[in-house]
């Protein structure tokens, strides 16, 4: 085992990292930001070293800053965590070129992981099943037409080959939508990755996002930890995960294994990883591999007792994992949920700031993966996970309810947070029933949870502020338009802080005199920058045809004439930032009353 270890990466995952290494007795080297010189993986670690100022690409991203520190501390290798430089394959190189071991697979497997369609090409070889569709880049939209009528016919998905994690995906219903699939894929695929190629899979309406956790060593041993069901994502994002999945048996957890064995093998894997696929009717379906230690191993380690992070690091010492394919038991259900700084009633907006209070939950079952603690800051300059809460028990339905009692145990005052939604969420039937969230968007609670009921009760509007409003929803993959009729949003409601989702609310006051968002007007969903302004002030629009695009938490939103008329105010210009609620557009109608 190695002696020294430096962890390139922050919050709660740097903290996991530090953890492990003093179970296993090596010394652990941090790096920080000016923004993080009190952050809690600093005080943690045995050394620590200032990289730079607060902006990623200024610390956390800088590929010589971080071998520097290395080579100074006398680490001999390097644990990357999750994001930042964890699947960069010239980091991985470069710690090569350094004599430093990086701690995760060979640049080789990330790089054959990298690329999406290489990587389905190559799964293809192996006899790993992939999402029908092409191995290859399509080149234009007259290609894909082509490659559609022959093969895949719609509903279509159209991916960037440089994506993963659904950045530039995009589905296509019909032959009308492609046009616009195509180039919004390619769009973000250049914008993220510099890769402007997309291709092209059959869409499958209703699956679930399963994924399979692997081990590998330098000994030819490759191992699976059973699998995960992550289907509770927004914008694909993922919010709750659980081990084991609920649709997934004995037999099927065997076969999908071997898939995510015969995966990792075919690229020579090296550490942790996991497989990701879709689980339909019974069929499993590739979808990408993530070569690193992922946000929701915990779960996997709760079912199965096994330590994902020290096996990781094991294996990149050249030690054999400890555990054989027969050791692998699991006992029990886990569930994880995500403690995000959001606002789930604003769209999910960002969050940031001083936590005050601070009380984490304990007791038989939990536990709590941490990044910040009492008075500390969740700076908008970084992703605002605050902690995993992550519950095991006997089963589902009991590890359900102590998710629950161990949420209603959490105190975090002054910052906003995921509780009250993971609480409404975990309430409905559909999460007891385990079903896939496509029906939850039908079910009142849920869209109340999400905030897209109206707060003001139907009857007596005093002064007439009412408008309506078209919201994009996207739930396991499918994106619905839901129309609200009530206030505007500035007025959206606030979720309810401790009782169910079924609970009454109170309707939220309003101010008097009306604000500046009125029935011509439309208010922005989210909180982004805008990023296109697809219309100029004068030009007719139908309802629903695209105004502009807003760019929020790293992905695009396209937002949609509310009502048809004559666009009369476009009062943000491109580059600009947007605040949930802020005015975008005011739109006339065209017959003058
Ligand atoms: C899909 C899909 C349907 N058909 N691909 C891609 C990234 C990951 N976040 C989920 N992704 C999906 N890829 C094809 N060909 C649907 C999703 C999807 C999803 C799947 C299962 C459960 C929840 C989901 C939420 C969003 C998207």
């Amino acid at each position: 085992m190695f002696s020294k270890v430096l962890i390139a990466n922050r919050g709660e995952i740097a903290v996991r990292v530090i953890r492990a290494c003093e179970e296993l007795g090596v010394a652990s080297v941090a790096v920080y930001s000016e923004l993080d010189r009190d952050a809690i993986h600093v005080k943690r670690a045995d050394e620590a070293y200032l990289i730079g100022p607060g902006p990623a690409a200024e610390s956390y991203l800088v590929i010589e800053k971080i071998i520097d520190v290395a080579k100074r501390s006398g680490a001999e290798a390097i644990h990357p965590g999750y994001g930042f430089l964890a699947e960069n394959a010239a980091f991985a190189k470069a710690c090569e070129t350094a004599g430093i071991v990086f701690i995760g697979p060979p640049a080789s497997a990330i790089e054959a992981m990298g690329s999406k369609t290489a990587a389905r090409e190559l799964m293809q070889k192996a006899g790993v099943p992939i999402v029908p569709g092409t191995t290859e880049p399509v080149a234009d939209v007259r290609a894909a037409r082509k490659v559609i009528a022959d093969s895949i016919g719609y509903p279509v998905a159209v991916k960037a080959a440089g994506g993963g994690g659904g950045k530039g995906f995009r589905v296509a219903l019909t032959d009308d939508e492609l046009e616009a699939a195509f180039e919004g894929a390619s769009r973000e695929g250049e914008k993220f990755f510099s890769d402007p190629t997309v291709y092209l899979e059959r869409y499958l309406p209703d699956p679930r996002h399963v994924e399979v956790q692997v081990l590998a060593d330098r000994h030819g041993n490759v191992i699976h930890l059973g699998e995960r069901d992550c289907s509770v994502q927004r914008r694909h994002q993922k919010l709750i995960e659980e081990s084991p999945a609920p649709a997934v048996d004995e037999a099927l957890r065997a076969h999908i294994g071997r898939v995510a064995t015969d995966a990792a093998a075919a690229v020579d894997y090296v550490g942790a990883g996991t497989i990701e696929g879709l689980l339909q009717d019974g069929e499993y379906f590739f979808l990408e591999m993530n070569t690193r230690v992922q946000v929701e191993h915990c779960v996997t380690e709760m079912t199965t007792g096994i330590d994902i992070v020290k096996e990781g690091m094991r294996a990149a010492a050249g030690e054999p994992l400890s555990i054989s394919q027969d050791d692998v038991v699991l006992r029990g259900h886990a569930i994880e949920c995500r403690i995000n700084a959001e606002d789930a009633s604003k769209n999910f907006a960002p969050a940031p700031g001083r936590i005050g209070a601070y009380v984490e939950p304990s007791g038989p079952g939990v536990r709590v993966d941490s990044g910040v603690g009492p008075g500390g800051e969740v700076s908008p300059m970084y992703d605002p996970m605050v902690a995993k809460l992550i519950v095991w028990d006997s089963d589902r339905e009991a590890a359900t309810r102590r998710m629950l009692r161990a949420l209603d145990e959490y105190e975090i005052t002054e910052l906003k947070t995921l509780i009250p939604f993971h609480k409404a969420l975990l309430a409905t039937r559909q999460w007891g029933n385990a079903e896939t969230c496509r029906d939850l968007v039908e079910d009142k609670r849920w869209l109340r949870a999400l905030a897209f009921e109206p707060t003001v009760p139907s009857d007596g509007d005093e002064d007439g502020e009412k408008v309506e409003q078209t919201y994009t929803v996207e739930v396991s993959g499918r994106r619905f338009d839901v129309r609200v009729i009530g206030a505007p949003f500035a007025g959206a409601v606030t979720l309810n802080g401790s009782a169910p989702a079924a609970a009454p609310r109170k309707p939220r006051e309003r101010k008097k005199g009306g604000s500046a968002v009125g029935g011509d007007t439309l208010p922005s969903p989210l909180q982004g920058n805008m990023w296109r302004v697809k219309v100029r002030q004068g030009d007719a629009v139908e309802e629903g045809q695209l105004l502009c695009i807003i760019e929020a938490m790293k992905m695009e939103n396209e937002i949609t004439a509310h009502k048809a008329g004559v666009v009369a105010e476009l009062p943000i210009a491109e580059g600009a930032p947007i605040a949930a609620g802020d005015p975008i557009a005011t739109i006339t109608s065209t017959v003058s009353e």
